[in-house]
C-alpha cells in the first residue's frame, strides 16, 4: 500500500500494455480494477475513480468518492449512471487525443473531397475513370461543436485550404481560429445552407439527441463536382438519426457519410449502413485515449486537488458537458 487513496478504475481494458501504461504512470498510487473485485464489494476510502461506460450502479459502491475522472472527453456515459454523486467530474482533454481526432476528421474530409469512395468502387470494378477535382477552397465545411476538438479540426482543415465555418451554443469557439466565421444556435439554418460537408463534434446531451436528422441534412448545400452534401460524425451516435441517414443516402439528400459513432455500439452486423459504397465507417476509433497520457492527466489533477488548487477540465452538470 502506498498510503495514498487508490485510484479505482472502471473500464474494459483488453491490452496488457494499456494497463501497464496506466498503472506505471500513477506515481506509486495503487490502482484497483473494479472488474477484478466481487460485484457486491463497497469501496470505502476510495476518493478517486476513473471510469468509461461504468456499470449503472457503480457509484452506490463508492461512498467516499471525491472526484470522478472520465476516460473520454465525453461524459454522457457518466450521466447515464444511477445516482451520480455531487462531486467534481473531470473530463479528458489531451493534446494527443485532439491531434488524433483532427487526423481522422482531415482524413474523412479529404476522402470525400478526392472522391475516395467512388475510386474504391471503380477499383473493385477494374474501371479506369477520372472524376472532377474541385479545390478545397471551393468546399465549405461546417463544424457543429467548436470545443477543444472542433476548434483544432477547424484550424487544420483551414490549413488544408477548406473554407470552414463553426456552430456552437455560445457562437464562440474554444480557441479562436483565424478566418472561421462562427454561428450561434439562433443561426443554424444560415450555417447549414452554406455547408457542403457537415462535421459533428458535439457532446451528447438532452439538447443534442437526434440533432443530425433529415431536416438538417436537407438544408445542406450540394457541390456539383463531388458526391455531396457529406455528413461526418465523431461526436456521439445518439446525436444522429441512422434511419434518416440511410434514407438520405438512398434518395441522394446526402452524397456521402463518414461515421465513427453510432446510436448503438457496436453497430449491429445487420445495419444497412455497412453496405453503402459512399459510407465510410470506423468503430468509435477516431481518437483513442492513451493510457500513459491518462495517468499523467489524472496524477496532475489529483496533485492539484490535494494542494487545494482548482481542478481543470471540469464538467458543467447543468449543461451536461
Ligand atoms: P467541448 O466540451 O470542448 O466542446 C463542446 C462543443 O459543443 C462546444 O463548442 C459547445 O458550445 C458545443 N455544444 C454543446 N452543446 C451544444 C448545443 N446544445 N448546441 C450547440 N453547441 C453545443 O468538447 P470536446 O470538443 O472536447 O469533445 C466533443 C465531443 O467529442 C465529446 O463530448 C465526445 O462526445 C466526442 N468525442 C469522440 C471521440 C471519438 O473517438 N469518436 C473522442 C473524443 C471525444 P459552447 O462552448 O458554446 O457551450
Ligand atoms: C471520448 C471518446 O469521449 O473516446 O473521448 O469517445
Amino acid at each position: 500500500m502506498s498510503g495514498k487513496s487508490p485510484l479505482l478504475v472502471a473500464m474494459e481494458m483488453s491490452s496488457i500494455r494499456s494497463i501497464d501504461r496506466l498503472t506505471s504512470g500513477m506515481g506509486g498510487r495503487d490502482v484497483v480494477f473494479v472488474k477484478d473485485r466481487p460485484d457486491e464489494e463497497i469501496f470505502h476510502d476510495v476518493k478517486y475513480a476513473l471510469v468509461w461506460k461504468p456499470d449503472a450502479k457503480l457509484f452506490s459502491r463508492l461512498p467516499d468518492l471525491e472526484v470522478i475522472f472520465s476516460v473520454g472527453a465525453g461524459v454522457d456515459h457518466i450521466f447515464a449512471c444511477d445516482d451520480v454523486p455531487d462531486v467534481p467530474i473531470v473530463r479528458f482533454v489531451d493534446p494527443d487525443l485532439t491531434t488524433r481526432m483532427s487526423e481522422w476528421i482531415c482524413l474523412q474530409a479529404l476522402s470525400h473531397l478526392r472522391q475516395a469512395p467512388a475510386y474504391s468502387r471503380f477499383q473493385r470494378e477494374h474501371r479506369w475513370h477520372e472524376l472532377s477535382q474541385p479545390q478545397a477552397s471551393e468546399i465549405t465545411i461546417g463544424i457543429m461543436g467548436m470545443g477543444e476538438l472542433g476548434s483544432d479540426a477547424a484550424a487544420k482543415l483551414s490549413t488544408l485550404g477548406f473554407r470552414v465555418i463553426g456552430w456552437s451554443r455560445s457562437g464562440k469557439s474554444s480557441r479562436e481560429v483565424a478566418g472561421v466565421e462562427m454561428f450561434n444556435t439562433h443561426r443554424l439554418e444560415a450555417f447549414l445552407r452554406q455547408t457542403n460537408m457537415l462535421i459533428g463534434l458535439l457532446p451528447l446531451t438532452e439538447d443534442t439527441i437526434g440533432i443530425f436528422n433529415r431536416k438538417v441534412f436537407s438544408m445542406l448545400e450540394r457541390h456539383e463536382e463531388i458526391a455531396s452534401p457529406v455528413f461526418i460524425n465523431a461526436g456521439r451516435g445518439g446525436s444522429q438519426s441512422e434511419a434518416d441517414i440511410v434514407s438520405c443516402l438512398r434518395d441522394g439528400t446526402l452524397g456521402g457519410v463518414s461515421l465513427d459513432v453510432f446510436e448503438e455500439e457496436p453497430l449491429d452486423a445487420d445495419s444497412l449502413l455497412w453496405d453503402f459504397d459512399n459510407a465510410i465507417l470506423t468503430p468509435h476509433a477516431a481518437a483513442v485515449s492513451d493510457m500513459a497520457n491518462m495517468a499523467r492527466h489524472v496524477s496532475a489533477q489529483i496533485s492539484r486537488y490535494e494542494a487545494g488548487e482548482p481542478l481543470q477540465f471540469l464538467v458543467d452538470r447543468n449543461r451536461g458537458y
